[in-house]
C-alpha cells in the first residue's frame, strides 16, 4: 500500500490539496524543470491525487517541493484534473494557510518558487494571505471570435500566470444556478479562441455586475479541465487587473474587489513594472483548512491512478 499525505483547504470555496508527504522524487533544479519531470514521468501521481475516486474535477493539487534557492520558503507545482498549472492564486493562499498550520510559515513575507517564476506571499493571519503574483499583461485587446451557437464574442487575451480570455459583453446570467450553461458557453468560447489566437488560452472569464454593491465586478471562470472556479481565481483576477490598468481604469493604490460566482471576494492591487502595461498584481484572499488525510494507493486497484476525464 502506498501512502500520500495531504492537507486540504478551500480559498473562497475553491479547494486546494497540498501534497506534504509521499511525493515523487523530481530531482534537483528550478521548478520549471521539475514541473517538466512531473508532467512527463509522474502524470499518474497527479491523476491519483486529484481525480476521482480520491478527488474531483474541481480540486487543485499543490505539490510541496524543496526550493531551488534555499533562501526561499518553499517551491510548489500546481496541478488539476487535466495537467499542470503555471501558477495558481487561490492555491498559493491555500498553501500559505497550510504551511502556517504546519508551523512552516510565520506571519510576514515569504518567497515561493513556481514553474512560472517566484511569487511573494504575505501571511497576514492564520486565514488571510496576499500573493504578489508574476508580472501580468494584456496581449490582445477586443479580439473577435466566432463561437458556435452564440455568434461573435469579443474579449481580451491576457497573462496572469495562466492564459485567459476575458469577456465583458455577453448575455449570460452569472449565478450559481446557471453554471451548466456558463460552463457550456465558456467551453465553446475557449474552442473558438484556440482556433483564433496563438497563445495557449486555457481559462475563460465572463464578467458582469457584482451582486454585492461593495464589490466592483463578478466573474465566472472556466478552468482548463472544464471545472469552474468557485473563487474569483487569483491568476484570472491578475489578468483582469492588467487589463484594467492598460485601460487606465485602475491606478496603483486602488483596490479592486473581484466577486466570484459563489460570492467570495479577492482584493487586488497593481504595481507598474516600468515596462509598458505590465503590472505586478497582488491578490488578497482567505482560506480555511478542511482536512488532513493520508491517501491510500492499493497497487491491485484497477483505478489506483484515478479516473482521467
Ligand atoms: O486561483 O489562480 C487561481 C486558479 C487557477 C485555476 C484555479 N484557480
Amino acid at each position: 500500500m502506498r501512502r500520500i499525505q495531504v492537507i486540504d483547504s478551500h480559498t473562497g470555496g475553491e479547494p486546494t490539496r497540498v501534497v506534504v508527504g509521499g511525493t515523487p522524487d523530481l530531482g534537483p533544479g528550478p521548478l520549471a524543470a521539475r514541473a517538466k519531470v512531473f508532467q512527463e514521468r509522474f502524470d499518474t501521481f497527479r491523476s491519483c491525487v486529484v481525480n476521482e475516486p480520491r478527488g474531483s474535477d474541481v480540486l487543485v493539487g499543490a505539490l510541496l517541493c524543496e526550493p531551488h534557492d534555499p533562501a526561499n520558503t518553499a517551491g510548489v507545482i500546481f496541478f488539476n484534473n487535466v495537467g499542470i498549472l503555471g501558477m495558481c492564486g487561490h492555491g498559493t493562499i491555500g498553501l500559505a494557510v497550510t504551511l502556517a498550520h504546519m508551523g512552516r510559515m510565520k506571519p510576514g513575507e515569504h518567497r515561493i518558487e513556481t514553474p512560472v517564476g517566484v511569487v511573494t506571499v504575505v501571511l497576514r493571519d492564520p486565514h488571510r494571505a496576499t500573493v504578489r503574483n508574476v508580472p501580468s499583461y494584456r496581449r490582445h485587446t477586443n479580439v473577435p471570435v466566432d463561437v458556435e451557437g452564440l455568434g461573435r464574442v469579443m474579449g481580451d487575451v491576457a497573462w496572469g500566470g495562466n492564459w485567459f480570455f476575458l469577456v465583458k459583453e455577453h448575455r449570460e446570467e452569472l449565478t450559481v444556478r446557471n453554471v451548466d450553461r456558463l460552463t457550456d458557453v465558456s467551453w465553446r468560447v475557449r474552442q473558438a479562441v484556440n482556433a483564433t489566437v496563438s497563445e495557449p488560452v486555457d481559462h475563460v472569464e465572463l464578467f458582469g455586475a457584482a451582486v454585492d454593491p461593495t464589490n466592483h465586478s463578478r466573474n465566472f471562470v472556466l478552468c482548463p479541465g472544464k471545472a469552474y472556479d468557485r473563487s474569483p481565481c487569483g491568476t484570472g483576477t491578475s489578468a483582469k487587473l492588467a487589463c484594467l490598468f492598460a485601460d487606465g481604469k485602475l491606478r496603483p493604490g486602488d483596490v479592486w474587489r473581484q466577486e466570484s460566482i459563489t460570492g467570495s471576494v479577492f482584493e487586488g492591487t497593481v504595481e507598474p513594472t516600468g515596462e509598458p502595461d505590465v503590472v505586478v498584481p497582488s491578490i488578497t484572499g482567505t482560506a480555511y483548512l478542511t482536512a488532513e488525510a493520508t491517501l491510500l494507493v492499493d497497487e491491485s486497484d484497477p483505478l489506483k491512478d484515478g479516473i482521467r476525464p
